[in-house]
């Protein structure tokens, strides 16, 4: 439903509108002054507001200038409703950034014309914006657009715009699926899919990593306990897990609720993390994965081999598994050093008792190295692209061996 909100002081003026937009089934937020209107703008991301321009504290003006401040709610639609008709005032209105006014008194049509109008070009720059080519650099006004609408997605808990997408783990001897990374993909109503590589970055630096990483944790136990009970007693699901996410003080009790909630054992997750950020608070990761681990879950260092300090982290840190970059297995068969350093590290994890993930393997002859070098299991396009959840369930139900 179209959340619009509407800040006003004069109490008849609120009412009215309110009323008439109710009627139109509108969701509506009122604000009786400039203060509660910004705070409700930034918690609730409506999709348009009305605001009057004059009122005691804060002004229209000002109001406009604070929510053009805030990437959350910088790009929503903003209507002024204003008594005067001085052209000075509309036109400092309009130079702020408003979209549009509305003179009082107004008629029915008048205000719904109005906003219905405003509504539709949004929708239209939405649409022209998701088609141009995708520049994720956070100061272009895009990179606002989208966080604008992720916002506005999970303050409408609208979850259903996410899906989980999952890769096979295939142990390199068998070629049999023996796990699956979850990945997660954002299929936006207003902006078409939106790649991981380009939701993750945004999700963690507007905290949302939090609140999208919880309902995957949820969606991930859930379909990996219907695969156990299909027959896949001993398939594991693997999880990326942002820093942000692992030193929330409540970390380790959501996990283990969303694992008891699906009477799913410890051992069916893996916790994937990325080395390079691990060192923004070290202390804390290590007390939360001995935690962790203490619980029967599982971690495994992911893009091993790109981060700094890594080998540090082979001591310090709980882990079963390497996950070796992309980097080195990308022409590892054409490439003498990247296959030294891959051996090198197949090697020394194995005497460390981890186990060894080769990720990005896209061809026959890349698969052939890492399998002579005794890596012990492999992911990548040349295996399977990741796929929705009926796609997977069917090459594992089906047993396909991917021996390429
Ligand atoms: O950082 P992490 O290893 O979690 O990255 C997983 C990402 O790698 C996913 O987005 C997935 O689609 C991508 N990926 C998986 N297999 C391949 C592959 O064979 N080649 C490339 N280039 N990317 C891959
Ligand atoms: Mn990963």
């Amino acid at each position: 439903m179209t959340k619009i909100l509407v800040i006003e002081d004069e109490e008849s003026v609120r009412e009215n509108i309110v009323d008439l937009l109710e009627a139109e089934s509108f969701e509506i937020l009122a604000a009786a002054d400039g203060k509660i209107g910004v705070d409700l703008a930034v918690s609730e991301v409506p999709d348009l507001i009305l605001c009057d321009l004059m009122m005691p504290n804060i002004n229209g003006y000002e109001v406009l200038q604070k929510l053009h401040s805030q990437a959350a709610t910088a790009t929503i639609p903003f209507i002024f409703l204003t008594a005067r008709t001085a052209k000075a005032d509309l036109r400092k209105g309009m130079d702020l950034g408003a979209d549009d006014y509305l003179t009082k008194p107004f008629t029915r049509s008048e205000l719904l014309n109005t906003i219905t109008s405003r509504l539709d070009k949004q929708v239209t720059t939405l649409k022209y914006i998701s088609k141009t080519n995708k520049n994720t650099a956070r100061f272009l006004p895009e990179f606002q657009i989208v966080k604008t609408c992720l916002l506005r997605t999970l303050a409408k808990r609208n979850l259903k715009e996410f899906q989980v997408h999952y890769q096979p783990i295939i142990d390199t001897n068998s070629g049999l699926i023996v796990a699956a990374e979850s990945l997660i993909r954002w299929q936006s109503s207003e902006l078409g899919l939106i790649s991981p590589a380009e939701l993750i970055p945004l999700a963690e630096s507007t905290g949302l990593i939090i609140p999208i990483g919880e309902w995957l944790i949820k969606n991930v136990c859930n379909q990996t306990k219907i695969w156990q009970d299909a027959g896949y007693k001993n398939f594991y699901s693997t999880i990326n897990i942002s820093i942000h996410q692992l030193i929330q003080p409540d970390f380790v009790p959501k996990i283990l609720k969303s694992l008891a909630d699906n009477n799913l054992h410890s051992s069916s997750l893996e916790l994937e993390i990325t080395e390079g950020t691990i060192e923004q608070d070290v202390n804390t990761v290590i007390n939360r994965m001995e935690e962790l681990r203490s619980h029967g879950l599982k971690f495994a260092i992911d893009d091993f081999g790109t981060g700094r300090s890594s080998l540090i982290y082979l001591k310090q840190l709980p882990i079963s598994t390497l996950k070796i970059d992309h980097y080195f297995i990308h022409n590892i068969d054409k490439d003498k050093q990247k296959s030294a350093i891959t051996k090198g590290i197949i090697e020394m994890a194995h005497n460390l008792n981890l186990r060894v993930v080769a990720e990005g393997v896209e061809t026959k002859a890349e698969l052939n190295i890492v399998r002579l070098h005794n890596c012990d299991r492999t992911q990548g396009y040349l295996l399977s692209h990741p796929l929705p959840v009926t796609e997977f369930e069917e090459l594992l139900l089906t047993n396909k061996r991917l021996t390429v």
